[in-house]
């Protein structure tokens, strides 16, 4: 256990020493010139597991989905999002200042968009009003409890792209955790769309970086935005070589995660003031409302804090986040506080 079990984000993770030995000893080139060694093995492996053409390692997993949104659309454009999404509601509105396209935002069943509805906001064509010209789903769903979207949901609306000739992007920031939770492999998502975006940086530990992944052509102008956004990094194999070890070594354990989160789930899920059905916990995400008759939710949160506990309130209420660096006993020391405050 650490000095403070902090359920904030799986962002907060810190790299294993195995990461920390491949950063300091690994090859370097200047990715921006193409010829870093280490960032070229970390893009040929993230498009060997995607199984797509091509990948671009980029900083953030905004700027992979800024990237992803910028390629597939002109200004002018409407991207169907579902309401709820990170790409919509918490990426500082990257549609409208880096793409200037306009989301239009779709109600879900938990992260799943009815087929049916995307298909009629799909715009005919006509000069007074936008071109659909993208489709973004997310999976696994921050905002929703780290819900996973069911693969049928995924390929009904990817009937419906095709059928209307226009593009389907997959914020896969926690594709792994999906993959983990359904048992599908990750390749079978991301068959379903043109590009992928997915983060190193969450439940997978590395201290930085996402992978854009898509055809060729894809990647190769998505590149030459991310030299435009100022996302091209020189020696950044120091950053690649712990993706590697995230993509190779840490995919295996998020089910630790996803066990820990039930546990949390179930164990808080009959406490005062929480709103919460343990049963809608796959991954490691828990969300819960919090409506207490004396306690308000930023004085819930100094005082888990108090008790060395650190959680995030978001639109759904609360949230905590399993992930590598909390262990049985982060969990432990969480729902003594609960019970402490609670009683
Ligand atoms: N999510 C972060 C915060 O922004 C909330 C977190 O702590 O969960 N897509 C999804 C689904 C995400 O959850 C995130 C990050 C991103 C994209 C953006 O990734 P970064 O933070 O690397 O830009």
């Amino acid at each position: 256990m650490s000095e403070v079990s902090d359920f904030r984000s799986d962002t907060v993770t810190k790299p294993t020493e195995k990461m920390r030995r491949a950063m300091a000893e690994a090859v370097v080139g200047d990715d921006v010139l193409g010829d870093d060694p280490t960032v070229q093995e970390l893009e040929r492996l993230a498009a060997a597991l995607m199984g797509k053409e091509a990948a671009l390692f980029v900083p953030s997993g905004t700027m992979g989905n800024s990237i992803a949104v910028k390629v597939w659309t002109r200004e002018l454009d409407e991207v169907i999002v579902e309401a709820r999404s990170h790409i919509y509601n918490m990426e500082s509105t990257h549609m409208t200042f880096i793409s200037r396209v306009s989301p239009r935002p779709l109600s879900s069943h938990r992260g799943a968009m009815d087929p049916g509805e995307v298909e009629r906001n799909i715009r005919k064509p006509s000069v007074h009003i936008p071109r659909t010209s993208l489709v973004c789903v997310e999976n696994t769903h921050n905002n929703l409890s780290g819900a996973v979207v069911p693969i049928e949901n995924i390929k009904a609306i990817r009937e419906i792209t095709l059928r209307h000739g226009i593009k389907l992007h997959l914020d896969g920031a926690r594709i792994f955790n999906a993959s983990t939770a359904s048992g599908i492999p990750v390749k079978e998502y991301a068959a379903l769309a043109d590009s992928v975006m997915f983060c190193l940086s969450k439940g997978l530990s590395a201290p930085a970086g996402s992978l854009l992944v898509g055809s060729r052509e894809f990647i190769d102008y998505g590149r030459r935005v991310r030299k435009a956004l100022g996302g091209g990094l020189r020696q950044v194999g120091v950053l690649a070589a712990p993706g590697i070890v995230a993509l190779t070594e840490m995919t295996g354990r998020l089910k630790e995660d996803h066990i820990r989160a039930k546990n949390l789930a179930l164990s808080i899920a009959g406490l005062p003031g929480i709103r919460l059905n343990p049963e809608e916990i796959e991954t490691n995400i828990v969300i819960f409302g919090f409506a207490h008759p004396k306690i308000t939710i930023p004085e819930f949160l100094s005082r888990l804090k108090e008790r060395r506990v650190l959680a995030l309130a978001t639109t759904g209420g609360i949230r905590f986040v399993t992930h590598k660096d909390i262990d049985d006993e982060d969990i432990d020391r969480a729902l003594a506080a609960f019970s402490e405050i609670l009683g």
